[in-house]
């Protein structure tokens, strides 16, 4: 369902107009309100005036995830102290944390902005919505939650964890839909299964419908889970510093997320040459919020790799899409040269039936050369006795397919470490031994 749809379906050239309406404003904010980026305005010579078309913000710097713990915790802001109305944080991969602050109209816009996304992927008054996503810190949990409040929806805070409980709780209160990362639902239908429970059985539960994110996830992983689970499952995008999750959501067409550009203005650039990349070609996504009034952001590189998709999508929405996100630039492996992310290697290892998408990827350091081992867990239908067919039927397809010499060790079900947010994919002990 559409639930805004004089702005989600607004014809482009009246999108432009407000886009460009919505970057002034923003320009001149941080011009008047942001010690940060009048320095940098200054530095280059740029006044708010000279953006008059959406190109012209070409001109301006990027932001980098360095920029916000440089100024931790709230060097950004925009707005007096006493304007915040919660905090959230983000850890991300190493170092030191970042915080986001916001007010209460950000929290408005984003509570509706998730409410759209779960309206997207059929959400309505009448679902019990879990919300498997941690509850804290971390936006996943509190984001899906106020928009499905919003909806008018019955909300089962779950949080992550305790999963034998929340599967009892999803029984018994018949919840329609779950909110999670991808890893974690196959978690939850794997645990289910221990406990001679089946989220297939409607006469037991009543769930129909997944809404994941907050890690990368293959198209291979969405038809597990939904045969697994017996649901539809739909890829929700978003990041702390930019709001949270909410920020683009995948529509029953299927065919990428649509990103909310009455809110962020997004760009896709080579991260090597900083510039845009040609429509179709991956690079880079970048972000400019253009309604936030907390900590808003200019040019944000999320370091996350998609494409436009470059058709018109047939569901009436006109906000451009991004195709399923690769992973982050961060999260690539170089292996002897090739470059490689662990979705396609995902993709590889859902294709030999007897395998599972419990894996990792461990790198390490062989006589001065990079040595890649996937480690793979059986699925417990087969026997360890076939192991070694699989384990050659997967080496083959990385060669063939990724052009990559990879070792493959198969591992006996439920060996390696399962994770109730984000699932660790990349195990690198290739420190030290450079
Ligand atoms: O993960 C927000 C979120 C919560 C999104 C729940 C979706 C659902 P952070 O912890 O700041 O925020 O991590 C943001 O996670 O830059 C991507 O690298 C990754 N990510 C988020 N959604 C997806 C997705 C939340 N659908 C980082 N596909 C982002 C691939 C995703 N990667």
């Amino acid at each position: 369902m559409i639930l805004d749809p004089i702005f989600e379906t607004m014809p482009k050239a009246q999108l432009t107009k407000l886009q460009v309406a919505r970057l002034q404003n923003l320009a001149r904010l941080l011009d008047q309100r942001s010690p940060f980026y009048r320095q940098k305005f200054l530095k280059i010579g740029f006044e708010p005036r000279d953006l008059l078309r959406l190109a012209d913000l070409r001109l301006l710097p990027f932001t980098e995830k360095e920029d916000l713990r440089d100024h931790y915790p709230l060097g950004l802001s925009t707005v007096p102290p006493n304007q915040f109305l919660r905090f959230q944080a983000s850890s991300g991969v190493t170092g030191q944390m970042t915080v986001i602050g916001y007010t209460k109209r950000d929290l408005y816009i984003w509570a509706q902005l998730m409410a759209r996304s779960l309206a997207t992927a059929g959400v309505g008054p009448d679902d019990v919505v879990n919300v498997a996503f941690g509850y804290g810190l971390f936006t996943g949990g509190l984001g899906c939650h106020y928009g499905a409040e919003a909806l008018g929806a019955a909300v089962l805070p779950c949080s992550s964890g305790a999963s034998q409980r929340q599967i009892t709780l999803m029984r018994d209160l018949k919840a329609t839909v779950l909110c999670c990362t991808p890893s974690f639902a196959l978690y939850l239908a794997e645990l289910a299964k221990s406990m001679g429970l089946d989220f297939r059985d409607k006469s037991v539960f009543a769930l129909k419908t997944g809404i994941f994110g907050a890690e990368p996830w293959s198209e291979d992983l969405r038809q597990k889970i939904e045969s697994t689970m017996g649901i539809t499952a739909l890829d929700i995008y978003g990041l702390s510093e930019i709001m949270g999750p909410g920020v683009a959501m995948e529509c029953m067409e299927r065919r990428g997320l649509h990103i909310y550009e009455d809110h962020f203005f997004a760009e896709i650039i080579d991260p090597v040459t900083l510039k845009t990349v040609r429509p179709g070609q991956l690079g880079e996504l970048v972000l400019t919020t253009l309604t936030k009034e907390g900590v808003p952001l200019l040019r944000y590189r999320t370091h996350d790799i998609t494409s436009f998709q470059t058709e018109p999508c047939s569901c009436g929405r006109t906000f451009r899409q991004v195709t399923r996100f690769m992973g982050r630039s961060d999260d690539m492996v170089i292996i002897r040269g090739v470059n490689l992310y662990p979705s396609q290697v995902e993709t590889l290892i859902l294709s030999i039936e007897g395998l599972t998408a419990n894996y990792q990827l461990v790198l390490d350091r062989v006589d001065n050369l990079d040595a890649l081992d996937i480690v793979v867990e059986l699925s417990p239908e087969r026997v360890s006795s076939e192991s070694e067919e699989l384990a050659k039927a997967l080496a083959r397809l990385t060669k063939i397919h990724l052009g990559v010499n990879a070792k493959v060790t198969l591992v006996e079900p439920m060996t390696l470490p399962r994770s109730q947010g984000k699932a660790q994919r990349l195990v690198d002990n290739r420190a030290g031994k450079m």
